[in-house]
């Protein structure tokens, strides 16, 4: 890095393209990705769009389908996240008895099966959390009160998000410890398993990790990795992000356990996942970037890291080889990406 020069902000270019600097910037970085965005606007450019699959309003099947309530309250909660600034407080959300409900039914069967099938690392930040009176199976826990708990522990923070991102805006976030989550509850007929994210899969899922200095460290390389890369390798970041982050297995004492959020957050494939019907392949970024993965149902397949260090060697030394022409680094005094001419 001693032969670099610092590019300034204001020359945008093939070199230095625009992505976001600072936390501020990520106000312009919550573009939904159309196949799960709920019901909200019937001018949306994509509303007669017959792909959009886990739409309670467009997708026959989806379990919200036919439930006017449970869209009116998906409307609602996303109005949130769309009229959020960053320095904001995260809006308080009055749960109704059967979204707290839902989450208990999860939250009880997580605390079933964790001892056995979740790393340590996971166990250790949940007992905190239960200590703290932040997880508890009768009340969900308010963005805002998890946020300040990450920030105590790794500097993470969240925002509100109104569903699933596209994988640029959502891996941006990363590269400053912030983590955009929904804030709406999974369809009370879906408890222990949703294609689309929801506060139940954030909180139970993600924020355990978010909460291990080690974990949050590799999830904001993710994110650094992100800021300006191709489209093509978007899809490899997004790709690699969904076998760790979400769907990740590890092995602790040559036993193999779950560390992604999408298992931890969800019953049903937490024991798929760990059961000997999917295949295990060991976590190897250049093949693990280019795995076609299934985001409707539970994985056949699944990678397994040797440990987290060995997964951030691993990534490090893929990511030093992207051909992006310039290099980045967040500095934590002034909370501001700069980029650095590499040549
Ligand atoms: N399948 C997960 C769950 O039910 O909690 C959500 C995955 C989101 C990528
Ligand atoms: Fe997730």
């Amino acid at each position: 890095l001693e032969h670099c020069t610092l590019i300034g902000e204001d020359n945008i270019s093939a070199k230095n393209p625009w992505f976001p600097r600072h936390a501020s910037d990520l106000d312009n970085c919550n573009h939904l990705m159309t196949k799960y965005e709920p019901d909200l606007d019937m001018n949306h450019p994509g509303f007669a769009d017959k792909e959009y699959r886990a739409r309670p309003d467009l997708d026959m099947n989806h379990p919200g389908f036919a439930d006017k309530e449970y869209r009116a309250r998906r409307k609602e909660i996303a109005e949130i996240a769309f009229a959020y600034k960053y320095g904001d407080p995260i809006p308080y959300i009055q749960y109704t008895e059967t979204e707290t409900k839902t989450w208990g039914s999860v939250f009880n069967t997580v605390l079933e099966l964790m001892p056995k099938h979740a790393c340590s690392e996971y166990c250790r930040v949940f007992k905190m959390l239960q200590e703290e009176d932040i997880f508890t199976p009768d009340r969900i826990p308010q963005l805002e009160e998890m946020s300040n708990f990450l920030k105590r522990h790794t500097g993470f923070s969240l925002r509100p998000a109104a569903g699933l991102l596209t994988a640029r805006d959502f891996l941006a976030s990363l590269a400053f410890r912030i983590f955009q989550s929904t804030q709406y509850v999974r369809h009370k007929n879906t408890p222990y398993h949703t294609p689309e994210p929801d506060c139940i899969h954030e909180l139970l899922g993600h924020m355990p990790l978010l909460a291990d200095p080690s974990f949050a460290q590799f999830s904001q390389e993710i994110g650094l990795a992100s800021l300006g890369a191709s489209d093509a390798e978007i899809e490899k970041l997004s790709t690699v992000y969904w076998f760790t982050v979400e769907f990740g297995l590890c092995k602790e004492s040559g036993v193999v356990k779950a560390y992604g959020a999408g298992l931890l957050s969800a019953y049903g494939e937490l024991l798929h996942a760990l059961s000997d019907k999917p295949e295990l392949r060991p976590f190897e970024p250049a093949v693990t970037a280019v795995q076609p993965y299934q985001d409707q149902e539970y994985q056949p397949i699944y990678f397994v890291a040797e440990s987290f260090d060995d997964m951030k060697d691993k990534f490090r030394r893929w990511v030093s080889a992207m051909s992006r022409p310039f290099e980045v680094r967040f500095n934590p005094h002034t909370g501001r990406v700069e980029v650095l001419d590499s040549v």
